[in-house]
């Protein structure tokens, strides 16, 4: 089961200038900055009350983000969701016969075990399962 949206990744060409935007729009700061070396992206986060919002820019033109911006251009690139236990929640969309992009769960930004499932089965929006890392 998919418990609450645990944060929303939005695509941005340029961090720093979408650092202070953000900063301005929600009227809070960053509370976090972060590279993930394994996915080209560098990250920051923040939080209005519950709601976590993701800023990420590409690292590397082979990254996700690098390519979404190529084709889409800046905006929504995924809704993540919190699960208790992420293992026991790609078993069960595995079975239900669903494409995880990732077999084994990754280590991803603000100290979370990660997968994904393809946007071409989830009705074009890009999933993320996140878990915390306890
Ligand atoms: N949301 C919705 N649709 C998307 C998408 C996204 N974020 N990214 C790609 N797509 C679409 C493409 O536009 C394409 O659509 P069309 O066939 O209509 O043109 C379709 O999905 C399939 O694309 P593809 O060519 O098969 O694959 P891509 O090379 O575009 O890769 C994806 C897409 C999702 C498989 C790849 O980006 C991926 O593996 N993502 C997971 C990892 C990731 O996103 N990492 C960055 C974030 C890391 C973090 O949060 O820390």
């Amino acid at each position: 089961m998919m418990r609450k949206i645990e944060h929303i990744g939005i695509a941005v060409k340029n961090l720093e200038e979408s650092i202070k935007n953000y900063t301005l729009i929600l009227g809070v700061p960053c509370y976090k900055r972060e590279k993930v070396e394994s996915e080209y992206v560098e990250t920051a986060f923040f939080l209005t009350g519950e709601n976590k919002i993701e800023l990420l820019e590409a690292k590397h033109p082979d990254s996700a983000i690098a390519k979404f911006l190529e084709k889409k251009g800046e905006g929504i690139h995924h809704i993540a969701f919190d699960v208790e236990d992420i293992f026991k929640e790609m078993e069960r969309l595995k079975l239900e016969g669903y494409t995880l992009l990732n077999e084994q769960p990754k280590r991803g930004a603000d100290n979370k075990l990660i997968c994904f499932v393809h946007p071409k089965e989830t009705n074009g929006v890009l999933m993320e399962l996140c878990q915390e890392i306890r």
